[in-house]
């Protein structure tokens, strides 16, 4: 999709720091970083969110998610990981190429702040 972000960055017509790559999935670190080692994971095939993801797009992207969270793990050494995925705007995506969360957690106190329709949720709460 010519005017989408995330179609420019597999592309690369925007830079991006790329964390893995094959034929239909691209993983990037989110430029906003919730927490160290936060990446992206990104069919290449357009879809806008979940409800619009064809079965072998989806088949595809879960198949790679396990190396990519992985990698993280190798690199940054957490203890845990949120995978989060938003659909739709009232469900937080600002965004509107799916693209899964891979966020690596360090300890129960490391302050995860997300997003969530409007407000700001706390994890763990406060
Ligand atoms: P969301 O689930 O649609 O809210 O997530 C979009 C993410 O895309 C968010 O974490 C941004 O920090 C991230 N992002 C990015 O990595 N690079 C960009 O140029 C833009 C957003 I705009």
């Amino acid at each position: 999709m010519s005017d989408c972000l995330f179609c420019k960055i597999i592309a690369g017509e925007i830079p991006s720091l790329k964390v893995y790559e094959d034929e239909h999935v691209y993983a990037f670190m989110d430029i906003m970083p919730l927490t160290k080692g936060h990446t992206l994971l990104i069919p290449k095939t357009h879809c806008k969110d979940l409800f619009e993801m064809p079965e072998d797009v989806a088949r595809n992207l879960y198949a790679a998610a396990p190396k990519v969270a992985n990698a993280i793990k190798s690199a940054f050494n957490p203890v845990g990981m949120n995978t989060i995925n938003n659909n739709g705007a009232e469900a937080g995506q600002t965004v509107f190429h799916y693209h899964l969360h891979l966020v690596p957690r360090y300890d129960e106190t490391d302050g995860l702040k997300v997003q969530w329709n409007g407000r700001q949720a706390e994890f763990p709460p406060e």
